[in-house]
């Protein structure tokens, strides 16, 4: 049996090094990227990974001259895969991009998720389900969980029966996860993200189900549940040690040097072998945080481009990479664009970014810009969370916020937004508000932790990364207050950072606050609690956790 040459449709604007390692981890294929309308011909299946916009990736293609030759191919009955925008693209229209034709295959529009109601974007891992009689054999697994990340999609109505092959509940909406008619198939979720489920589906599909004709339709369950699970993210912080050597390393309150003997900074790992050693373990994502950004270096010599190139061949959840994200001026004194610094990452395998303090900067500039105490409706369009949220999405806009208690004995003393304090401050003060900082905690600013997620979530950030520098490091548990606090002035899903020291503590962040994600470091590099544990306790505590291990 000779193997089918697939080609990968791309129309050049994110990352597809993630799909091309999957499928080749999956299934030892490789794929070759579709370069001219003719190369459509050639291909045994097509696979069209979107990423961005809708307008953007329909546009893409019609700027390269690929809408008419694309559509024949889907005529001429050969399989097509597509993937997230990639579904979509296949509809009429969308709302995110008013005015600008999709192909039309499904004669249905894409309209948004109904953020009065949930978190939006719908980001993280949920079940897939298919048909009640569907004898597929393996293709979508309905106990497993897949990884979505859509602020859009096609919600199910019956008109759409005869497109739907699984659909996914998402609070109050259920949604089209997946569409198989004739030689089509397309999935909102990212196969090539969801760890070992997705692997098994890119192998069934590519090696066994391309070829065959899509299965009649045929009735849903008539309950869907919604099966968003709560996320468990592993954070590696990366810096080069004192012998030049690019190693993971942990702070208590962000100083990560030995506090006795040498000084040294201290070493947990080789950044690679840890990080995948997390998505054996079932980590739901992987976030790599460069902690020494503000030095100056090449970017083409960002010593984090091997470790992304390396991490995402053998790491099929979602790399957030984090860390000197901003305009940089290298050594030469050359300005490398933040869209430019992260077009690296992306190419390498990054399929978010996380920006600190680049961030806490935009968000003074906009408030500068407030009448009233109101933001205005948004930026200038010039900070890097716009332009990289424009280009790649907001989901791939990650803020990491690097907060610490400004402890005051009367809420009067501040303007500040003040809560009261989850531990007395050092003076017994019964009170404090959580004051932003810059350059990995070293500088304070005049900006509290609401003023500052307010302000990114206005400019077009899609999650947030919440730390808590009074906690890192102690193993005390997540600060719960400001938790609470951050989740009730965003609607974008917030990952709450810093503290865990036991399993009994993840669960108390989930239930007592409605975070949608939590993350630890020091506990899982010293396997004190391994991330297994945590899992383990979450299922038996009733949280909704993803079981998965690679
Ligand atoms: O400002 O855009 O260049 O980003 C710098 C990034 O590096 C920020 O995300 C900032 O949080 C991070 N960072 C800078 N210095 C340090 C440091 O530790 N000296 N690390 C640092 C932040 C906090 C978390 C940690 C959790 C969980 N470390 O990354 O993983 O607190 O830890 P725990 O479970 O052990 O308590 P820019």
């Amino acid at each position: 049996m000779t193997a089918p040459s697939i080609y990968l449709l791309d129309y050049g604007a994110g990352n597809v090094r993630s799909l091309v390692n999957a499928v080749h981890h999956a299934t030892g294929l490789s794929m070759t990227p579709i370069t001219q309308a003719s190369d459509f011909a050639k291909a045994d299946i097509v696979v069209f990974p979107g990423v961005g916009a809708f307008g953007q990736a329909i546009n893409g293609l019609r700027a390269l001259g690929f809408v008419d030759a694309l559509l024949a191919y889907i005529q001429s009955g050969k399989p097509f895969f597509g993937i997230c925008v990639g579904l979509q693209s296949l509809f009429s229209a969308s709302d995110e991009t008013p005015g600008v034709n999709g192909l039309g295959v499904v004669p249905a529009r894409i309209t948004k998720f109904d953020s009065s109601t949930k978190t939006v974007p719908h980001m993280g891992w949920n079940a897939a389900v298919t048909p009640v009689s569907s004898s597929d054999g393996g293709l979508i697994d309905p106990t497993a969980r897949y990884y979505f990340v859509h602020s859009f999609a096609a919600m199910y109505t019956p008109a759409l029966a005869d497109y739907a092959y699984a659909l996914t509940r998402y609070g109050d909406q259920t949604f089209v996860a997946a569409v198989r008619f004739r030689n089509v198939f397309a999935t909102q979720f990212h196969p090539e993200k969801s760890g070992a489920a997705g692997q098994r589906l890119l192998r069934a599909y590519l090696l066994t189900h391309a070829k065959a004709t899509a299965p009649l339709p045929s009735a849903f369950p008539t309950t869907i549940p919604d099966a968003l699970s709560k996320r468990i993210i592993a954070c590696l912080d990366i810096r080069a040690n004192d012998a030049g050597q690019l190693v993971v390393t942990k702070g208590d309150q962000y100083d990560v040097r030995e506090t006795s003997g040498s000084g040294d900074v201290r070493n947990l790992g080789d950044p690679v072998d840890l990080a995948v050693r997390y998505y054996r373990e079932g980590a739901d994502e992987v976030a790599l945080l460069n902690i020494t950004s503000f030095r100056s270096v090449p970017v083409a010599d960002l010593p984090m481009l091997a470790v992304l190139r390396n991490a995402s061949e053998k790491i099929f959840v979602p790399l957030t990479i984090g860390g000197g994200i901003r305009d940089i001026v290298e050594p030469s004194g050359n300005v490398v664009k933040a869209l430019d610094v992260v077009a690296a990452y992306f190419r390498a395998g990054a399929d978010k970014v996380s920006i600190g303090s680049d961030a806490v900067y935009a968000a003074e500039n906009l408030w500068k810009n407030a009448k009233n105490g109101v933001l205005p409706a948004a930026g200038d369009g010039t900070t890097a969370i716009e332009q990289i949220a424009r280009v790649y999405g907001a989901q791939a806009v990650v803020v990491s916020v690097d907060p610490k208690r400004a402890y005051v004995v009367d809420p009067s003393m501040t303007s500040h937004t003040v809560m009261r304090a989850p531990v007395p401050g050092p003076n017994g003060e019964q009170y404090c508000w959580y004051q932003c900082t810059v350059k990995g905690g070293r500088e304070a600013r005049d900006l509290d932790v609401v003023q500052l997620v307010q302000a990114v979530e206005r400019l077009g950030a899609g999650e947030i990364l919440l730390n808590c520098m009074d906690t890192d490091g102690t193993k005390s548990g997540f600060d719960l207050t400001l938790v609470s606090l951050v989740k009730k002035n965003v609607r974008i899903p917030v990952i709450a950072s810093s503290g865990a020291g036991h399993a009994q503590h993840f669960v108390d962040v989930f239930q007592k606050t409605n975070v949608d994600a939590a993350l630890a470091a020091g506990i899982f590099h010293r396997r004190e609690v391994p991330l297994p544990s945590v899992k383990e306790f979450l299922v038996q505590s009733g949280v909704p956790t993803r079981v998965d291990e690679a």
